[in-house]
């Protein structure tokens, strides 16, 4: 009888929505869901040391297949023993599988049921990416959590084509499943997709759960279609999956999208939003988007954010990191990079705390009370 690389633990329902209160374990510890996962790109999270990253509480960080394939390869991170040890990042790490990056960075793609030919955005040269090609990459980087290799097609596409598109999905899932060759270390989870078609969500995620992955991902969300389009989706989606394995919404992260889809019962969330508006010098607080480059600020010596306990609003005041994002000093977007992913870590900590008293809705609406 062989482990799982991953195991989830339901300790709570929350009594008035589908918010679940569990934790998981993988082989570089054990993080409590709901949980946000810190966006590392091409093995780091930008602007930020693995030590403070610790610090403010992240447990796991996602890491791009299709980034590190094309620099600095595959093979260079094994031969460094791994990603875990090439970024000095003990704790989690998931993998997303390359599908969704090839569908919105490269040019000139051709989807066959091979897998997907395509050019490399960096320097134009012809590659191709499949199933198992994937599946060979995310083991060579070793992260604890992978993602099946899909495509993700656009939320308002034809039903003809989702489905055609999910029924191709399905069957990569399971050749790469078969291609994957450390299930005792590395979890591969399947992705349910389906754009906005509740029919197509059905079949795709009763293809995939009987294929018994050890996790699923709701893909294709968050694509441009509208908020309350998204929660319907969820709303109809995880009931679909099974209660003993994680669910993780891909590429999710606006504070109200986080708390809508816990409530819907979603465990894990990415994305790249918190450190990519920071590096502009916009920063999430519990009043909502402050735009800290602001002439207003220029003489604002209060925090980032008064309720916030993190290491920038501590030590730093507006007028501060306004002067050094106005001149281009980097310390600056360190500053407002640590706020915004400490904010989210925070708000997750503070959504656990509600499911675990059943007042998530209560939470709810004191929270938008205040953001807005
Ligand atoms: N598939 C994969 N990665 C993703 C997505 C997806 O649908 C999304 C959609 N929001 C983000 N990242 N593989
Ligand atoms: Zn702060």
């Amino acid at each position: 009888m062989t482990t799982p690389a991953v195991t989830y633990n339901l300790i709570k329902k929350d009594k008035h929505t589908g918010a679940r209160l569990g934790q998981i374990t993988t082989p570089h510890g054990t993080f409590d869901t709901p949980m946000f996962m810190p966006v590392g790109t091409q093995a780091s999270v930008k602007a930020m040391a693995p030590e403070e990253l610790k610090e403010m509480g992240a447990g796991v960080i996602l890491a791009n297949t299709y980034h590190l394939w094309l620099r600095p390869g595959e093979d260079l991170v094994e031969e460094a023993g791994g990603l875990h040890q090439f970024m000095n990042w003990d704790q989690g790490i998931l993998t997303d599988s390359g599908g969704f990056q090839v569908f919105s960075l490269a040019e000139l793609r051709n989807i066959t049921e091979e897998g997907v030919h395509f050019k490399n955005h960096l320097n134009g040269q012809k590659l191709f990416l499949s199933p198992e090609k994937a599946i060979a990459i995310e083991n060579a980087l070793g992260a604890d959590i992978m993602m099946s290799f899909d495509e993700c097609p656009p939320f308002f596409e034809s039903y003809d084509y989702i489905k055609k598109s999910i029924e191709r999905t399905s069957r990569w899932a399971e050749r790469g499943l078969r291609a994957h060759k450390n299930p005792q270390t590395q979890a591969l989870f399947g992705i349910v997709q389906g754009g906005g078609h509740k029919a197509l969500r059905e079949q795709s995620a009763r293809d995939l759960v009987s294929l018994d992955f050890p996790g699923y991902s709701i893909g294709g969300l968050s694509v441009g279609e509208s908020k309350a389009e998204m929660n319907h989706v969820l709303d109809f989606t995880t009931p679909l999956l099974p209660e003993n394995k994680p669910r993780y919404l891909m590429g999710v992260g606006s504070p109200d999208a986080l708390i809508d889809g816990v409530i819907r019962g979603v465990d894990m969330f990415d994305c790249v939003l918190p450190t990519r508006i920071a590096r502009n010098g916009t920063c999430m607080t519990s009043k909502g988007r402050l735009v800290v480059k602001n002439a207003k600020y220029a003489r604002d010596f209060r925090p980032l954010d008064e309720k916030c306990n993190c290491y920038a609003c501590r030590n730093y005041t507006r007028a501060y990191i306004r002067h050094l994002l106005k001149t281009d000093e980097i310390f600056g977007l360190r500053l407002t990079s640590y706020h915004n992913l400490y904010f989210l870590l925070d708000l997750m900590r503070k959504i656990r705390a509600a499911i675990k008293e059943d007042r998530l809705l209560d939470f709810r609406a004191e929270f938008f009370e205040e953001y807005g």
